[in-house]
């Protein structure tokens, strides 16, 4: 298995994360901007297989109709010549102050119209690049103060717009497949919807859940202190990974957006493992920046790395899958009881008498140790390369 990144991998960035400039809330931009055409060709020449955009990462806000047909011809040539696709698009709801309090959950209707239609604009942008998947972060939804009592309203400000849209997509003939991303805050104090749970269970209010699914972010849960392979799992169990942001990202800070695996090698290992076993098939997609140190040849280190650590620790994760004493110690750990998972399986009147009447040998399983130290420490060494 090589460690050089092929379009097969499906390693996507967005626009906005080699494109980052190194603006941060104390300083100025230590980078130029990039234009998505050049993007697209050094991305391509380094392997990837395609590229996310907000509708502004390529089409600036105001732009005019003709202006925006220049560079939509433009960028559409890079990607013929390249070969790279779209995989996702998704819209600023951010930067224009006219969203300082919201877009779709805006107390203002007003700016939940607006939302709207911009929303709309930019899926007709993605959808005329051929892009599969629409993310839907909501950046801006949430408060600093909950004294305008908009709390509960938001939520249903936000199902609302998620079943306009949604609506405006099957009439359009787009077909996108919706995915909602979560974030616990920033830019705002709270965000609504800050877990991959929690946008788990509103998706379930939604006229046509089945549109809907998640973009879980490492970063995100990170932030929050929870564990991003456990948001995953969720996911993944809901049949609900539709898109997933790969990053990393020290806990209890800002939002960091490091390079995939800078941080946390063992989150990421567990990360790439569940992405692989799971058949997961969308898009490996890189949401993080280079370091605002760094001038452009390190946003190509950067993009290299991510993709590099991923190809490392897929192939550690075939290790770990192929591995007789971890395979083994595993195959320990889950104890199997055919009788009891019999029973344990599907209610019946009878099995839940046989189980009442069950005697369990509590002494031997309070005193049975797993074995997950042994594991564990098998796991560290494997991917520090010495097994
Ligand atoms: C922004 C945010 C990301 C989202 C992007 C999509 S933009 O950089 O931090 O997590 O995925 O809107
Ligand atoms: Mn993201
Ligand atoms: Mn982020």
């Amino acid at each position: 298995m090589t460690l050089t990144p092929q379009p097969s991998d499906k390693f996507t960035f967005g626009l906005w994360t080699v494109g980052n400039p190194g603006r941060d809330p104390f300083g100025e931009p230590t980078r130029k901007a990039l234009e998505p055409t050049y993007t697209v060709e050094k991305l391509a020449a380094l392997g990837a297989y395609g590229v996310s955009l907000h509708d502004n990462d390529l089409v600036p806000l105001g732009a005019s109709l003709g202006e925006r047909g220049r560079i939509v011809a433009d960028f559409k040539g890079a990607l013929d010549n390249t070969g790279l696709s779209v995989t996702m698009a998704t819209t600023n709801l951010f930067t224009d102050p006219v969203f300082k309090d919201g877009a779709f959950t805006s107390a203002d209707a007003r700016v939940r119209a607006f939302a709207l239609q911009k929303t709309m604009q930019a899926m007709d942008l993605g959808a005329e690049l051929g892009a599969p998947t629409y993310v839907f972060w909501g950046g801006r939804e949430g408060a600093e103060v909950d004294a305008g009592g908009n709390t509960v309203d938001a939520l249903a400000h936000f199902r609302e717009a998620l079943n306009f849209l949604c609506e405006y997509s099957q009439s359009q003939g787009y077909g996108f497949r919706f995915a909602l991303e979560p974030k616990p805050n920033e830019p705002r104090g709270d965000l609504y919807l800050p877990t991959v749970g929690s946008a788990l269970g509103f998706i379930s209010t939604l006229e046509k859940p089945e549109h809907f699914g998640v973009n879980p972010e490492f970063a995100h849960d990170t932030m929050a202190g929870l564990s991003f392979p456990h948001a995953l799992a969720q996911a993944i169990d809901a049949g609900k990974l539709f898109h997933v942001d790969l990053n990393d990202q020290k806990p209890g800070r800002f939002d960091q957006d490091l390079r995939f695996g800078a941080e946390n090698l063992k989150g990421a290992f567990f990360t790439v493992k569940l992405l692989e076993d799971s058949g997961y098939s969308g898009p490996r997609h890189f949401d993080a920046h280079a370091l605002r140190t760094e001038d452009e040849a390190g946003v190509w280190d950067f993009a290299e790395g991510c993709m590099k650590t991923y190809l490392i620790l897929k192939k550690k994760a075939r290790q770990f899958n192929e591995d007789r004493e971890i395979q083994e110690l595993i195959a320990a750990y889950k104890v199997r009881d055919e009788r009891l998972e019999g029973l344990s399986k599907t209610f019946s009147r009878e099995n839940a008498e046989q189980l009442k009447d069950t005697r369990f040998d509590l002494e031997a399983l309070r005193s049975r140790g797993p074995g997950l130290e042994r594991l564990d420490q098998l796991t560290v060494e494997l991917l520090m390369g010495v097994r």
